[in-house]
């Protein structure tokens, strides 16, 4: 076909024109036919986050309404890592918050510089809110003995314990199990997807995990899992049982005690999910079990005179006190957090996703990866 044969002749630009003057009579002259066919209104109709929620119980299968959820990524960092936060952002923006422009709270004990918050809030399509700690959120409490802590600071040190004689470490691990979910900035919001400066992610994600999470009602999502350092926990576990023996109500029935024990309860077998990732709903760190399990355990001061981890903490609470189908597994959602990376092993998810990982080079292959634990015991 003659490419000029495609040009529109005289008479259809009149027809053309006629409609168009119509539709701006009909705009100005009938406010509810302007509204439903305005730009703006049909441009959302074809954006993804703006069209219906399927109810399909497969992430990727989902594709879901303008109603976001109540939640938000939450950053905990120093200033001097400014330029790693920023390609975790970017990062995350490009996968995935540049459809569903979900805000970001960053946080850390002393204040943001101007830098980093006139870098951050410029890269997000969200807002994006920064705040201080308070001091009795981070710092060692006055009732620790600092001398016996600093002789086990100095004997994990001696021991080549990763950061065993860190202090600022065994704050951010308190931090994190009891106290991020309080901060100010973070009370309005229900569900929270937690980000560290240099961690990638490797596909697209096209579907909201949160909304996923909320019509699934799960509490608890994670995309690693690994067995931890236990010199790092050595009374843990007996605390935990304690406390348990003491609070048996708060067990949940069809609890997932399965992946944390080996042997229904009597002793830790060391997995946990990797925390640097986590999707959750701070409803349930929130809540008088968590808050109550949390309380006894700092009690003990195994934050300090050990080097007690958010992610046992965080999972073990998880694993007794939430049902096992309220715990979720994101295979689509590809991660690195150095020296580890989740690539999507499903190949449906690792094409939707567009992903640049290498599924082979997957960690849940690990010998100390808990996948297979997971798998075996979340449908028993
Ligand atoms: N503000 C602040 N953030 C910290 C501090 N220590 C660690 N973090 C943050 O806490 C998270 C975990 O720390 P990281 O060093 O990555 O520990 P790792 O992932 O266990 O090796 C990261 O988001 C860090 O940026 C600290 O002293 N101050
Ligand atoms: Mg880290």
């Amino acid at each position: 076909m003659n490419s000029l044969s495609l040009r529109p002749g005289p008479i259809a630009l009149l027809i053309l024109g006629l409609i168009f003057s119509l539709h701006l009579l009909a705009s100005f002259t009938h406010e509810e036919y302007g509204r439903v066919t305005s730009i703006s209104r049909i441009a959302s109709k074809l954006s993804p986050n703006k069209s219906t929620f399927t109810g399909n119980a497969f992430p990727n299968d989902q594709i879901y309404s303008d109603k976001r959820a109540n939640a938000t990524f939450v950053i905990l960092c120093r200033n001097n890592q400014l330029w790693d936060t920023v390609r975790s952002v970017r990062e995350i923006e490009d996968r995935f918050n540049n459809v569903y422009h979900y805000p970001y709270v960053f946080l850390n004990e002393v204040p943001f510089t101007e830098e980093f918050k006139y870098r951050l809030s410029s890269i997000v399509s969200s807002k994006a809110e920064f705040g201080l700690i308070p001091r009795d959120h981070w710092f060692q409490p006055d009732w620790i003995d600092e001398d016996k802590a600093k002789k086990s600071r100095d004997k994990m040190q001696s021991e080549n314990i990763i950061y065993g004689g860190s202090l600022s470490y065994r704050n951010m691990c308190r931090f994190n199990s009891g106290f991020f979910f309080r901060h100010p900035l973070m009370q309005k919001y229900k569900w929270y997807w937690r980000i560290e400066p240099d961690v990638h992610f490797h596909c697209d994600i096209t579907f909201d995990p949160f909304r996923y999470m909320e019509e699934q009602n799960k509490i608890y999502a994670f995309t690693i899992s690994m067995v931890e350092y236990e010199a790092t926990i050595p009374t843990l576990w007996g605390h935990v049982r304690d406390f348990v023996q003491k609070n048996p109500q708060y067990v949940a029935k069809n609890n997932y005690m399965g992946f944390i024990s080996d042997n229904a309860g009597e002793k830790y077998n060391l997995c946990h999910f990797w925390s640097n990732f986590e999707i959750a709903n701070m409803e349930f760190w929130r809540g008088e079990a968590y808050m109550n399990f949390f309380e006894y355990l700092d009690s003990k001061g195994g934050f300090y005179y050990e080097r007690w981890g958010d992610a046992p903490v965080h999972s073990i609470a998880a694993a007794i006190f939430a049902s096992r189908d309220q715990i979720h597994f994101f295979d689509e959602i590809g991660y690195e957090h150095a020296p580890y990376t989740h690539c999507p092993k499903e190949r449906d998810h690792w094409k939707r996703g567009r992903c640049s990982c290498n599924p082979k080079t997957n960690f849940d292959f690990d010998g100390v990866s808990c996948l297979d634990k997971y798998v075996k015991f979340i449908h028993t």
